[in-house]
């Protein structure tokens, strides 16, 4: 019964996730046929997801967006078991694990500051603000690990436009949900909460700087930042601030967590920079998920066409 499950896999009718339930399915099955000897906590572990994994919903008429990579995409399974979200907890299968419950519904994003027309928008609004577009972009963490992930959303500059930033607009604040009672782990997360990041206008109206609402054909997983999140795919990946709540457009440079958990390792741009090390290892190289061997990393990530002219005339070793 299980071994006639299989054919159906090759099904290009399925998305990444439902293969991955599949298979997710066929591991149980193979382990309770063969005893539970074999069903270790770590399996069950790896089981236990699965019962709120329709939390995500197939998200349509998305276009395939030319901003795309033909490198070969991260596995669903890794891109959504590995990642950084310190509300849930510090070990990279934590989010995964704790954030299954976290309510994103109903979730309002409020934008102000210097505008000329500050709002609220729903998370309806927001997904039916401006067409979305399927970009497969490269991510990389400081830590020098990468992926590459296929996400869905359109340009922030679309949102932006809406609310009619003034001249005196300079930066973009961004700031994360936070909520202890839903994230009791963030009090030792050891970074100040909530999360908060920011962008000089420029780099936030980039065609790039993509507003994010979903990945792999679904909404976002609540461990990858659900409902709306940020990505940045020129920086190191702590700048793709998740779960967003707020956006404030604004006079002065504002406050970025990791500068502020640790200024000399984290700075504001964090653009990703082969030539500039952090403190405590390399940045010349980096592990792409599901790869033995590490891979050269590339200036701007490989966007240096596209963003380079952002910070021409800067000294990148400075404003790291
Ligand atoms: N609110 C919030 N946003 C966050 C983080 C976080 O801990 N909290 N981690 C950042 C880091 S360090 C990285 S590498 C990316 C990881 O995104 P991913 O888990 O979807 O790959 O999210 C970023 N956004
Ligand atoms: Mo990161």
């Amino acid at each position: 019964m299980l071994i006639k499950r299989a054919p159906e896999l090759q099904s290009s009718e399925q998305t990444p996730k439902q293969i991955y339930l599949e298979r997710r399915k066929f591991i149980a099955g193979l382990s309770l046929a063969a005893g539970a000897s074999l069903a270790g906590k770590n399996l069950w572990n790896l089981l236990a997801p699965s019962a709120h994994v329709h939390a995500s919903n197939k998200l349509s008429g998305v276009v395939k967006s030319s901003y795309r990579t033909d490198e070969t995409q991260t596995p669903y399974e890794d891109a959504t078991h590995y990642n950084n979200f310190y509300e849930f907890g510090t070990d990279k299968s934590d989010p995964a694990k704790n954030a299954q419950n976290f309510r994103t519904s109903p979730w309002t994003v409020t934008v102000d500051g210097e505008v000329k027309k500050p709002r609220k928008f729903s998370m309806d609004e927001i997904l039916k603000l401006a067409p979305l577009e399927e970009r497969v972009y490269r991510h990389r963490c400081v830590e020098a690990w990468s992926m590459v992930v296929p996400w869905i959303g359109y340009s922030f500059s679309e949102l932006a436009k809406l609310v009619e930033p003034t001249p005196k607009a300079r930066y973009v604040a961004f700031e994360s949900y936070y909520d202890p009672r839903q994230m009791p782990l963030g009090s030792r997360a050891g970074i100040p909460l909530p999360y908060v990041d920011g962008l000089r206008l420029d780099e936030a109206m980039h065609p790039l700087a993509l507003l994010t609402v979903g990945m792999y054909g679904e909404s976002l997983p609540n461990q990858d930042g659900a409902p709306v999140r940020m990505i940045l795919p020129w920086k190191y990946g702590f700048k793709s601030i998740k779960s967003l709540v707020r956006i404030r457009f604004v006079k002065d440079q504002p406050p970025v967590t990791w500068n502020l958990a640790n200024s000399r390792e984290y700075g504001f741009y964090s653009n990703v920079n082969p030539a500039v090390d952090h403190p405590r290892w390399t940045q010349a190289k980096e592990r792409r998920l599901g790869e033995f061997f590490k891979r050269p990393t590339l200036m701007f990530n490989g966007y240096a066409d596209q963003v380079a002219g952002l910070y021409s005339g800067m000294d990148l070793r400075k404003n790291f």
